[in-house]
């Protein structure tokens, strides 16, 4: 299957540890366009002026956010290795035709994965590109069925003691909780990811899966998820429990809403060295056109 979203990619992504990967998107992309097009159509005017590439697995890998494995950016590279996700199970319920817990291998089989190079963008004003691999969250949702009442989609992360040493401090409220409405879940953007680099996924990454919103703050892409729960009330979430004035159940990238102690006009990106001028942020994350319609009407400044 072909490639929808090669378009949020600009040749200038491609750099030598990711060319197999691009060129491979790229020829998707330009045979779903048909005889009639052509691979530059495949570049979005939107980013054809970004000078974007992606982050190298080094660093990738090597700065994460995941405090059921420690609070600093090094502590998940660290402290994660020793997380078996072998084997894995996902409990998917509440309204849903076939609820269960779901082996992993059996949940995804048949379904694609694709290559999706997106930009993250933490809420903390870093950002990196990444290369994932990943199932849109839709084709799982339909395994289970969702019944026509749900309205959004609950998500939770393992919660392992003897393997995760930050879950004994209280600094969140475990397990890690994350919500989407329904139509942010089975929009075709938003993937389970279980690769980077056509690589498994590493533990300090989410391994064995673990989502990824690409036009919201990077707390809503939730690791290791063993929950899925199908809701008709707005999930908790667990940012947004330990401080609902700076973080809202929406969370979409927007540098026009700042937060309440920094601004989110602009961001570091990862990897560009100490002297890097800061990126200006972009509107849902570079993928306004997109997403937005799913807000209209909305005021995002309330809707944090
Ligand atoms: N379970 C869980 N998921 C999580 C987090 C976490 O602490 N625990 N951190 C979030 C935050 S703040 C960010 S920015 C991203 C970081 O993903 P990365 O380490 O793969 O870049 O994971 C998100 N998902
Ligand atoms: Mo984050």
């Amino acid at each position: 299957m072909a490639n929808r979203w090669t378009n949020t990619l600009s040749w200038n992504d491609v750099t030598p540890e990711a060319a197999f990967l691009n060129r491979r998107q790229l020829i998707a992309g330009a045979a779903a366009l048909g005889a009639a097009g052509s691979i530059a159509g495949s570049v979005s005017a939107q980013d054809s002026g970004d000078a974007l590439e992606p982050n190298t697995w080094e660093e990738i890998t090597g700065y994460n956010n995941y405090y059921e494995f420690g609070t600093g950016k090094e502590d998940p590279a660290r402290n994660a290795g020793q997380l078996t996700t072998q084997p894995w199970s996902i409990k998917i319920d509440g309204m849903v035709d076939n609820p269960g817990d779901y082996a992993l291998e059996d949940l995804i089989a048949g379904l694609t994965v694709e290559e999706r190079i997106y930009r993250f963008r933490c809420v903390e004003a870093w950002s990196m590109v990444i290369p994932w691999n990943g199932i849109e969250l839709k084709d799982i949702l339909d395994v289970a069925g969702v019944q026509s009442d749900a309205k959004y989609v609950a998500f939770e992360t393992l919660v392992r003691p003897s393997e995760m040493p930050g879950v004994a401090s209280r600094v969140l409220d475990w397990p890690y909780r994350e919500g989407l409405r329904l139509d942010e879940a089975t929009h075709p953007l938003t993937i389970m990811a279980t690769g980077i680099y056509g690589r498994d996924i590493p533990n300090q990454n989410g391994a064995p899966i673990r989502l990824v919103v690409p036009w919201k703050y990077g707390f809503k892409s939730i690791k290791s998820i063993v929950r899925i729960t199908l809701t008709d009330e707005e999930p908790q979430t667990s940012w947004n429990m330990a401080n609902a004035r700076e973080y809202g159940f929406f969370s979409n990238v927007n540098p026009n809403v700042d937060h309440p102690r920094w601004s989110q006009a602009t961001e570091r990106r990862i990897g560009g060295g100490l002297f890097a001028a800061r990126q200006d942020t972009l509107m849902f994350n570079g993928y306004e056109d997109e997403v937005a319609a799913m807000y209209d009407g909305m005021d995002l400044a309330e809707f944090i």
